[in-house]
């Protein structure tokens, strides 16, 4: 067969986010928009494009499959040599990340909008990872951008047609070139991998229980997102859950109406029937399987700072890094520095990183980090270049193997060995762009006054010391590369933070993020209340900012 160059229309505002291209499905099916957006992709690839591999997967939402197909038309178009697919198009982020690392692709097209909900009316996203199995950086999203603004035209084969369901291997030529096509199993790789990191035996051990000890019990929630195979597979195939303890495994186009976000507020579900049962534990993932959140016994909640915490101080609880050493520590700005505290006690170099786990990566190539978590429920290491969501719960059933305590008392443990960082996210969802836009001005012209440094900021009997103000940005101390105006920044003389970021990953409109973040060790409030602690904090947040002026809201839409 030959390559047809199909003419067509600059669509404007292609442009990656934190996470990819997120947009509502019906943008993504304008004529011609998708087809402009993966030709870009593969432009930017340059040179290394011909004779290429790359992986092509997502998690299972509306328009996916579809998509999957015009990739596959336009790779062959374009010079690719191979594409590996998931079956039903269907691969998770970190099994993405997985393949490409395994068999050594050029990268990957990942075809997820996370934890957006989705199906016809909602949303859609395209990401593109590298070669070393991450998202790709800044330098490498802005030439696709780039590309997108003057593209005249695309490469296609239109009337390639390749079954993505079944399991196989298909050779066409093209051009009098050979150019596969390999469906494969989407789980095989990445239930592999686990197997090599994690100690299977002793979890199977906790989780069925022995002489020694009752049955560790979980529910396992997918929230009908693409971890249901992976579930299936690993949870009760190999560790011998029983199906009852697996929930929404299967991966539906609209998620069943659910918005796959693996938090208090969208993971409802899955608090109460902890709550209400005899769980010792539960774990829900989001859309595309990189997020995770962690409950023990009546939903004893782990914050996903907390969980980054708990997990370095005890990765020797996993045969895979006893296997490379720590490396070093790292989290995203906003997320809440529990993980300092165990860096500094340990005597590991601890990373601050800007928001999105792009950033992670060079640092994990370099062999400077093995462990790395976010505020947003996403937890990894340098075993992949995703973030992993069943990676941490195997890690926390590791750590609650090894340790033989409750998930709540490793907790206190770990809060009295090391004082507790009490950390909240405030989000206010689709608020109007413009009025978000000025409200953080106003925050940046405030607190990048002179007086504001050294000036205190009381709310009830609770005082602050400002110690700076800023706009934070970052360096990359492998490659020098420069990210700015990554959030704005208040930062308190006894180490308690504000921190104000507008969202990358939403469809529509403006997404606020307020992060508060203050450090406790009076043993009297370790088992405090976060909401509760973080109130003055957040009081003066909200004051600072004027958001209610700004935007009219009187509540976040969701708080984590
Ligand atoms: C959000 C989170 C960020 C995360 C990103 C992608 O970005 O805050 O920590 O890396 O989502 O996660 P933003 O720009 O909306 O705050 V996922 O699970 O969407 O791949
Ligand atoms: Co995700």
């Amino acid at each position: 067969v030959t390559s047809k160059i199909i003419e067509t229309r600059v669509y404007d505002g292609q442009k990656p986010g934190t996470s990819g291209l997120r947009k509502a499905v019906r943008i993504f099916m304008q004529e011609h928009y998708t087809e402009n957006f993966i030709q870009a992709i593969l432009q930017a690839l340059g040179e290394q494009l011909l004779g290429s591999t790359l992986v092509v997967g997502g998690d299972g939402r509306y328009y996916g499959k579809e998509v999957v197909r015009k990739i596959i038309r336009i790779a062959a178009a374009n010079g690719v040599n191979k594409l590996i697919v998931g079956q039903n198009g269907i691969l998770s982020t970190p099994a993405v990340s997985t393949i490409i690392r395994k068999y050594k692709t050029l990268g990957g097209i990942v075809l997820t909008a996370s934890h957006n909900p989705g199906g016809p009316d909602a949303d859609f996203g395209i990401k593109f990872n590298c070669e070393n199995g991450g998202p790709a950086p800044d330098n490498v999203t802005n030439k696709i951008y780039e590309i997108t603004k003057v593209l005249k035209n695309y490469k296609i084969i239109p009337d390639i047609a390749i079954d993505i369901d079944k399991i196989h291997s298909t050779t066409i030529q093209v051009d009098g070139n050979p150019f596969t096509v390999e469906i494969i199993d989407s789980v095989d790789d990445y239930l592999e991998h686990m197997k090599n990191i994690f100690d299977f035996s002793s979890i199977k051990t906790l989780l069925q229980g022995s002489n020694d000890h009752p049955a560790f019990k979980v529910l396992i929630n997918g929230m009908n997102g693409v971890t249901g195979p992976y579930v299936r597979r690993i949870f009760s195939h190999e560790l011998g859950v029983s199906e009852s303890s697996i929930v929404n495994v299967t991966p539906l186009e609209d998620f069943g109406g659910l918005h796959p976000d693996p938090n208090l507020t969208y993971a409802k579900d899955l608090v109460d029937a902890i709550k209400n049962g005899p769980y010792d534990f539960g774990a829900a993932f989001d859309g595309d399987g990189d997020r995770n959140m962690i409950l023990g016994k009546n939903a004893f909640f782990v914050t996903p700072s907390d969980s980054l915490a708990v997990l370095a101080a005890n990765l020797n609880s996993i045969p895979y890094f006893k296997k490379t050493g720590i490396k070093g520590y790292a989290r995203s700005m906003p997320t809440g520095a529990a993980v300092d505290r165990v860096a500094a006690k340990t005597g590991v170099k601890l990373y601050e990183v800007p928001t999105g786990w792009k950033y992670f990566g060079n640092l994990m190539d370099a062999g400077h980090l093995s462990l790395c978590g976010e505020e947003s429920f996403g937890t990894g290491s340098d075993h992949i270049r995703e973030k992993d969501g069943i990676w941490a719960c195997l890690a926390w059933l590791s750590v609650v193997a090894n340790l033989g305590k409750s998930v709540e008392d490793i907790l206190l443990n770990h809060w009295q060995t090391y004082g507790r960082n009490f950390f909240t996210r405030y989000d206010y969802e689709n608020c109007d762009s413009e009025a978000a836009n000025k409200m953080m001005h106003h925050i940046e012209s405030e607190i990048q006054k002179p007086e504001f440094t050294g000036s205190k900021l009381t709310s009830g009997s609770k005082v602050y010391v400002v110690k700076l103000g800023d706009n934070y940005s970052y360096v990359d101390p492998i490659d020098g590369s420069q990210a700015s105006k990554q959030g704005l920044r208040i930062l308190f003389q006894d180490g308690s933070r504000i921190i104000y970021r507008l969202s990358g990953t939403g469809s529509s409109g403006a997404t606020i993020r307020v992060y508060v973040d203050s450090y406790e060790d009076d043993p009297a409030s370790l088992n405090k209340d976060a909401q509760e602690v973080l109130k003055p904090l957040v009081t003066i947040a909200l004051e600072i900012s004027k958001l209610r002026e700004f935007t009219g809201r009187d509540a976040p839409t969701v708080i984590t």
